[in-house]
């Protein structure tokens, strides 16, 4: 098989990429290593920034996000003690924000790549990419037992994380840098009605976050230590944990019900630099993990697409600038969502070695971001997600 460009994972990122390079004429194929129903069976993501809900509907895959997704000015930080703060990112920002699940996305965007007859190969095997140095890089990788070769002009690693893509650059060309935090999150999805507007709740015994699906989807969140078991964390715990961590009038708000899926996730920060080998190019976790904090993940994953989508039609084009600057531009973006995640992670969060110097600075930061229009500006800004460079 041949094909312009080899998309290396079946995740937000690769299906993207493929479902914008499809619309634009550029041909190409996703190989995936789970199957469908696994790759869907995945909870993440929930907030989008607007420039993400502009690309997703330029994408084609807009309905069912504009339909189902609930819009909203902005996300609450509630602090024992203290007055309830408002990221508003509608009146300091111009933009407001999307509840919409990655799930969801990922869904849409399954759909589309088969109305389209775009080729999406799970259960792949062993993908390998090879002869990212030449003019003629290729894949390969093994399906039913049977050794399979695509070639093509260029190769997407959006494997995420623990994907292969990464691993194939040399050590002497990549540059990683990483911070590991003390603490993971336990999230819990349950079939219960949702406060109405997200809530992340600073708290002495821990970090809690209140977020949403749809009208009867919640999901929520709780700091804990990394080696907490899911098994340690029965339901009435969880709930009992979590309304402890919010203020009372919000937690007697809180509908509590059987969770339908309970998983941990280890919080760190991490880039890889440059997000380009030859004609390898990286995009999504591939190259970078954000604590979920500040909701910058997938948010990420849809800028270096756009970014990248926008430079191989270009290609195709005769206009080679905007490959040649992909990495740099995508890489400012990621340090900037990269420095607000571990801000906004530094501030919520209790450190297991935190010193009342710490909590003094903290509450300080925060009764000025409640003063000061100008902080609210800038975290808004951030938090609402940058423009994308031209
Ligand atoms: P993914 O989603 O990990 O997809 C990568 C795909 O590649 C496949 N793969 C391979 N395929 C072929 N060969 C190989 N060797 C392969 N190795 C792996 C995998 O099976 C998978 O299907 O990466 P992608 O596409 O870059 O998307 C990134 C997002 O998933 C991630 O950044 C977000 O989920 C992060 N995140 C959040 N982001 C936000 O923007 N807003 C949020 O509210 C938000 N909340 C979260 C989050 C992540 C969380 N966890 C669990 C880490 C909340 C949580 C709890
Ligand atoms: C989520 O809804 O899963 C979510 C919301 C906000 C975050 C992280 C995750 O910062």
């Amino acid at each position: 098989m041949r094909v312009q460009v080899g998309i290396i994972g079946g995740g937000p990122a690769g299906l993207l990429l493929s479902q914008i390079l499809h619309r634009a004429g550029v041909d190409n194929v996703v190989l995936e290593a789970r199957s469908r129903a696994y790759v869907l069976s995945r909870i993440r993501a929930g907030v989008l920034e607007w420039g993400s809900v502009e690309v997703l509907r330029s994408a084609g895959i807009g309905e069912r996000m504009d339909r189902e997704g609930h819009v909203h000015d902005g996300t609450g930080i509630a602090w024992s003690g203290r007055g309830r703060f408002f990221i508003d990112t509608r009146k300091y920002a111009g933009k407001p924000m999307m509840a919409y699940g990655q799930t969801n996305i990922t869904e849409d965007l399954f759909a589309a790549r088969d109305a389209m007859g775009g080729l999406v190969i799970d259960e792949a095997e062993d993908v390998t990419p090879h002869e990212l140095n030449g003019e003629r890089p290729y894949l390969s990788y093994r399906k039913h037992g049977e050794t399979q070769r695509i070639d093509c002009d260029f190769i997407a690693g959006c494997d995420g994380f623990h994907g292969v893509s990464r691993s194939v650059i040399p050590a002497s060309v990549l540059h990683t840098v990483e911070k590991l935090y003390p603490f993971g999150w336990l999230g819990v999805l349950s079939e219960t009605p949702p406060l109405e507007e997200i809530v992340y709740a600073r708290h002495a015994r821990g970090f809690a976050l209140a977020s949403q699906r749809n009208p009867m989807l919640s999901r929520y969140y709780i700091q804990c230590p990394l080696d907490t078991q899911i098994e340690d964390w029965p339901d009435d715990k969880f709930w009992a944990e979590l309304k402890a961590r919010f203020p009372p009038e919000l937690a007697d708000r809180i509908v509590t019900g059987p969770s339908i899926e309970k998983s941990i996730a280890p919080l760190r920060s991490f880039v890889a630099e440059p997000m380009r080998y030859g004609r390898l190019f990286l995009a999504g976790d591939a190259a970078h993990i954000v604590p979920p904090t500040g909701a910058k993940g997938l948010n990420l994953a849809i800028s270096d697409v756009f970014y990248l989508s926008r430079a191989l039609i270009a290609h195709y084009r005769g206009n080679d600038g905007y490959l040649e600057r992909y990495s740099d531009m995508a890489l400012r973006r990621v340090w900037g969502a990269a420095r607000f995640s571990w801000w906004l992670t530094l501030l919520l969060h209790r450190f297991p070695d935190q010193t009342e110097f710490d909590e003094r600075a903290r509450e300080s930061e925060l009764d000025y971001l409640a003063r000061s229009e100008h902080a609210q500006r800038s975290l808004c800004e951030q938090y609402a997600g940058l423009p994308f460079e031209d």
